[in-house]
């Protein structure tokens, strides 16, 4: 199998050129897409080849226009944390999906599962926040691309979980276990902040490093598309104190405009 550049039908640490995996700014906009149905058209048709650019995904992304009558029956809001609402499944190829912020809603800080992960704003304005990778912890894509530059876990792959996550998962994320091995404490480092507004699009993969998304309105609400490849349904959440990593299952509040039943665990994350 040949994986060539920026194909973003591969995780990003397949990818053998990183430095093709970035925005191209100013994105120059080819195509016109008349609505949320075409844009999900034209993305089944460009996912449905071996290769796909990472910047033809922004094309298209940045090609639609937000338009309220498209999106308003996946805009579902929740009082006390942001939703996550599935568009579509993209064949198995990608996720797209609407993610709704009420006033003040933030997500933890994440990384992207080795995924490429596209994001276009539909409706008010939210900040990205990004950060560095703590030191100690290793992401698949570092791995690969920057081993000598990078201290393994005491545990190689495994996450060194101590943290009490209560007050880091406020969106659709759902923490896994906590261990309670040693852990080396590092405050997260800040590398740069960006103000998305409508119809901006942003692209971010864990060679880029992580992030979080905050909804900096007291009073309006704001609406994300989001489109990864490949989907994942857990990544990885991180505590800004410590740069504590905790295995997070990501979770749909909706699903084609229709409201999930949650299912109320007797034993939730017992074996
Ligand atoms: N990755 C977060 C949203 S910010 S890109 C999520 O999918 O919930
Ligand atoms: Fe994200």
């Amino acid at each position: 199998m040949e994986i060539e550049g920026a194909n973003c039908k591969y995780r990003v640490s397949a990818c053998e050129d990183l430095e093709q995996l970035s925005v191209e700014r100013p994105i120059k906009i080819d195509q016109e897409i008349s609505g949320l149905d075409v844009l999900v058209a034209e993305l089944h048709r460009v996912f449905s080849g071996d290769h796909v650019n990472v910047h033809d995904v922004q094309k298209l992304m940045a090609g639609y226009k937000s338009n309220p009558k498209d999106w308003k029956k996946y805009a579902k809001f929740d009082r006390f944390r942001y939703t996550r609402n599935l568009v579509d499944e993209g064949n198995g190829a990608f996720n797209i999906m609407i993610l709704c912020w009420g006033p003040g809603h933030a997500s933890a800080i994440h990384d992207h599962a080795d995924s490429h992960c596209f994001m276009k704003l539909l409706s008010g304005s939210l900040e990205e926040v990004r950060y560095d990778w703590p030191s100690n912890v290793e992401p698949e894509v570092m791995r690969k691309f920057k081993r000598k530059n990078l201290r393994r876990c005491s545990n190689g792959t495994d996450l060194n979980i101590t943290q009490n996550g209560n007050n880091i998962g406020n969106g659709e994320y759902q923490n896994g276990e906590h261990g309670n091995e040693e852990y080396d404490m590092q405050e997260m480092e800040e590398i740069g902040r960006t103000r998305l507004e409508i119809d901006d699009v942003c692209y971010i993969n864990d060679a880029l490093g992580l992030h979080r998304m905050e909804n900096p309105s007291h009073v309006d609400g704001a609406i994300s598309l989001h489109l990864y490849c490949p989907p994942f349904d857990s990544c990885r959440v991180f505590d800004a104190r410590t740069g504590k990593p905790t295995e997070a299952k990501v979770t749909f509040w909706s699903k084609y405009g229709k409201k999930i039943k949650r299912v109320i665990e007797a034993n939730p994350g017992g074996k």
